[in-house]
């Protein structure tokens, strides 16, 4: 039995939705984020070194990394479904999208999120001069850059309705954690086929049972 380690309100969603889709027997071990720091239980290190989610577990098997896990769980359970085929202009689409939600969007929604964070937690005596410090990383380059990769998303999604062209694939999947991610911390004003694919991506309704497996999950 695959074993999905979730921690509540995580882009381990992205798991439960794939194994959803893909109608994989599954079996869900959740984990709660401390209240205070928001990190993950120390459990979490006992299944992998670096205690971060989503991992699984797959008989002598652990694999961990989003964009591994959905690689693996395609290449063990899909029979080529929601991959376009090898070679095509679709498969190279879907690889770069692939990578693309890890490597480059979620990198400057995180530092934005923690630059706020520094704005809002420094001790008042430092607090004006961290609040000038992490406002000009976010307005010099954090905003730009978002802004940048929202705006070539939505030239993307202009092209086709889905990320790698025209049929839903696992490329729509990883890149949901990161959008939903940015509707919720930076907003879409100006962006509206990503509202539309972030509609249709919560319609669909391996997304809805998924949403009933993992718990707590606020950027839905
Ligand atoms: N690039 C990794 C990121 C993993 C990651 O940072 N996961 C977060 C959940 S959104 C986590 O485990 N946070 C808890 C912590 O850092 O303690 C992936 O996609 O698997």
């Amino acid at each position: 039995m695959l074993v999905v380690h979730h921690l509540e309100n995580s882009r381990s969603q992205r798991i439960l939705w794939l194994l959803e889709e893909l109608a994989v027997p599954y079996e869900v071990k959740r984990y709660q984020r401390d209240p205070k720091t928001q990190l993950a239980p120390p459990e979490l290190y006992l299944v992998h070194p670096l205690g971060k989610s989503p991992v699984i577990t797959h008989g002598d098997r652990t694999v961990a990394e989003t964009g591994a896990i959905v690689t693996y769980v395609l290449d063990n359970f899909a029979d080529g479904r929601l991959i376009p085929a090898g070679g095509t202009e679709e498969s190279l689409r879907y690889t770069y999208w692939l990578h693309f939600a890890e490597g480059s969007a979620m990198p400057p929604l995180v530092m934005n999120l923690l630059f706020g964070e520094v704005q809002n937690r420094s001790p008042a005596l430092i607090r004006p001069l961290a609040k000038m410090i992490a406002g000009a990383v976010q307005s010099g380059y954090l905003g730009p850059t978002i802004k940048a990769q929202l705006d070539f998303i939505e030239a993307e999604l202009g092209r086709s309705a889905w990320f790698a062209g025209d049929a839903f694939s696992a490329a729509d999947i990883m890149m949901s954690f990161p959008m939903e991610a940015a509707k919720m911390r930076i907003g879409l004003a100006g962006h509206p086929l990503l509202g539309t694919w972030l509609s249709a991506i919560h319609a669909r309704p391996g997304y809805q049972a998924a949403l009933l497996k993992g718990g707590p999950y606020a950027f839905a």
